[in-house]
């Protein structure tokens, strides 16, 4: 194993603790894949979850783990009626421990911290990822130090980091200022990084790829989708499932490459803008706004490595507003029993923007990525929902709100 920087190519010994190159270009993980045998078949009866893959991650000792991983593909009929995709699935990383994708990257990153004898971690989140760390470093027994954007995240993820023993602070500002100023932290009094820009990060999430392969194996007339489907805030996870897809493809255990297909909020979309106009790098967004504020993000710490996944697999992005958003949760919830937070209904209202232009074939085998669990943000389904109707508890009024509803 090594690590290799994405921008000038120099490769640095594993054991360096670094999350950019001298050039100030991402880092990625590399293994020596011809050494490595890995067979589906051999494992049949492994069920899936992180650690199932351990030979294509960067952890030789006993993880730090909460069981995560292992989540349910579901096939989404009659939402993929609605959407013109005769098979759509959706893969609910809401059934993490936490309720996110992040327990994946996670269980790798503390892990990592463990093996450097780290004792503080740290991140700036818009959420879901101070949740996660949190668990994990309680788990490991370390220091966990999170920054949040103050008044945009969401009540369910800071009651997990407040629950599970994080310090946390937040900062007037917005989640981009946030993960400037804890990087300088992170350099100055030697904690340990767990944003997405740490490559660790990334080698758990690419498990979505894994999983996603081992679920359609068998099912699907193809063990690869030909499309995934994600929400891209800080450009982390759709970087990671593009890395676990090429190395599946590397090793022979699939014969190409899903195009990658990221989903913005039209009011933090830089990524989209980006592979629209065919720049060479993202403008960033100063003042990003949208109801998921989990992906409230205007200057995307992986977007060099989100632009090359979403080109290299002629993959798609496009940007999607906050009423569309909204529908889809709605029509995931009611159409497929799916419950899921604003951010990752992204996918579903991208998916529905594209097939309706006609850039996707409704032939297309297309997993979407549901990347958090309803219950992370209760506030906004309250605020676009009908309270409940209070009635007298008594059996005359309960049926008169049955049956005559608009009389109550
Ligand atoms: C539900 O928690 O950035 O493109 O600090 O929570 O890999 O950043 C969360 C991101 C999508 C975007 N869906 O993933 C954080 C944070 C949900 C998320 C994303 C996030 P990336």
């Amino acid at each position: 194993m090594y690590l290799e920087c994405i921008n000038c190519g120099r490769k640095h010994d594993i054991s360096a603790v670094m999350n950019t190159c001298s050039c100030d270009g991402l880092l990625e993980i590399k293994y020596d894949l011809s050494k490595i045998s890995f067979k589906l078949e051999e494992r049949a009866n492994t069920p899936p979850h992180v650690w199932k893959y351990r030979e294509l991650l960067p952890i030789r000792g006993s993880p730090i783990t909460l069981m995560e991983g292992g989540t349910p593909l579901y096939r989404c009929k009659r939402l993929g009626e609605e959407c013109g995709i005769k098979e759509l699935y959706v893969k609910h990383e809401g059934m993490n421990p936490t309720g996110s994708f992040k327990d994946r990257g996670m269980t790798v990153g503390v892990s990592r911290a463990l093996e450097l004898g780290i004792n503080t971690v740290a991140c700036a989140s818009t959420g879901n990822t101070s949740a996660s760390m949190a668990i994990y470093a309680a788990k490991a027994g370390l220091a966990a130090l999170v920054l949040l954007p103050s008044g945009y995240v969401a009540l369910g993820k800071i009651a997990q980091a407040l629950m599970h023993g994080a310090t946390v602070l937040s900062i007037r500002g917005n989640f981009d200022k946030a993960l400037t100023l804890i990087q300088k932290v992170c350099s100055e009094q030697g904690f340990y990084l767990l944003n997405s820009v740490n490559p660790y990060r990334l080698e758990g999430q690419k498990t979505i790829a894994f999983e996603t392969v081992d679920q359609l194996n068998g099912r699907s007339r193809t063990n690869t989708p030909d499309r995934v489907i994600l929400p891209v805030g800080n450009a982390g996870n759709i970087s990671a499932i593009y890395k676990g897809y090429r190395e599946f493809h590397e090793l022979g255990v699939i014969e190409s490459v899903p195009m990658m297909t990221g989903i913005q909020a039209s009011g933090s979309a830089p990524i989209t803008h980006a592979i629209e106009t065919g720049a060479a790098a993202i403008e960033p967004v100063a003042h990003p706004e949208t109801v998921a504020t989990a992906i409230r993000i205007g200057d995307p710490i992986n977007a060099p490595k989100a632009l090359r996944a979403i080109r290299e697999s002629h993959g798609l992005a496009t940007s999607v507003t906050d009423e569309e958003i909204l529908k889809a949760q709605k029509d995931l919830a009611r159409l497929e029993g799916i419950g899921v937070e604003p951010a990752s209904a992204a996918s579903i209202a991208g998916l529905r923007k594209l097939s309706h232009a006609g850039a996707i074939d409704g032939d297309e085998v297309v997993v979407c990525i549901a990347t958090g669990h309803l219950l992370k943000d209760p506030e906004t389904v309250i605020r676009s929902s009908h309270p409940p109707v209070e009635v007298s508890a008594d059996l005359n009024s309960l049926y008169d709100a049955i049956f005559h509803p608009q009389s109550t």
